[in-house]
């Protein structure tokens, strides 16, 4: 079900059991802003998943609270994710659902990284 985007972080989502390895992910990248790690249920041949390293329930948290090095930090790994997976020549698509209208199911922030075949107007 959908998350409220208003709500307070709370830190027993499952990303944030992921950061702190209490749960196993498919780990791709690690730095000191993000984490980036394989879909459970990959919608193309990529699907990753970058998360930044603090506590932000979405996009919007992120974007109005978040310290500008974390900011520049989770974009760039974003980007570095994107060219080691090859994808940038044959393009690819970034998303970020935000609460109940864009149907956002972890309430900590996440973009997810699609690539590897073309993806046509909308995959959601
Ligand atoms: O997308 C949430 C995404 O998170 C959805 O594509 C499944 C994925 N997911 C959920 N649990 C896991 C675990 N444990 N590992 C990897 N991926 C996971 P949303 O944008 O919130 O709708």
């Amino acid at each position: 079900m959908p998350i409220d985007a208003t709500l307070p972080y709370d830190d027993s989502n499952i990303f944030a059991r992921i950061l702190r390895g209490e749960i196993p992910a498919k780990r791709v990248y690690e730095d000191d802003y993000a984490l980036a790690f394989h879909d459970i249920a990959p919608q193309a041949p990529t699907h990753v998943l970058v998360i930044p390293k603090g506590a932000y329930v979405s996009w919007d948290d992120f974007s109005a609270r978040a310290p500008d090095a974390e900011i520049a930090g989770f974009v760039r790994a974003v980007g570095h994710v994107a060219r080691e997976h090859g994808l940038v020549a044959p393009g690819y698509r970034l998303l970020a659902n935000v609460g109940g209208h864009g149907g956002q199911e972890v309430p900590h922030l996440h973009v997810h990284l699609f690539g590897g075949q073309p993806l046509g107007p909308m995959l959601a």
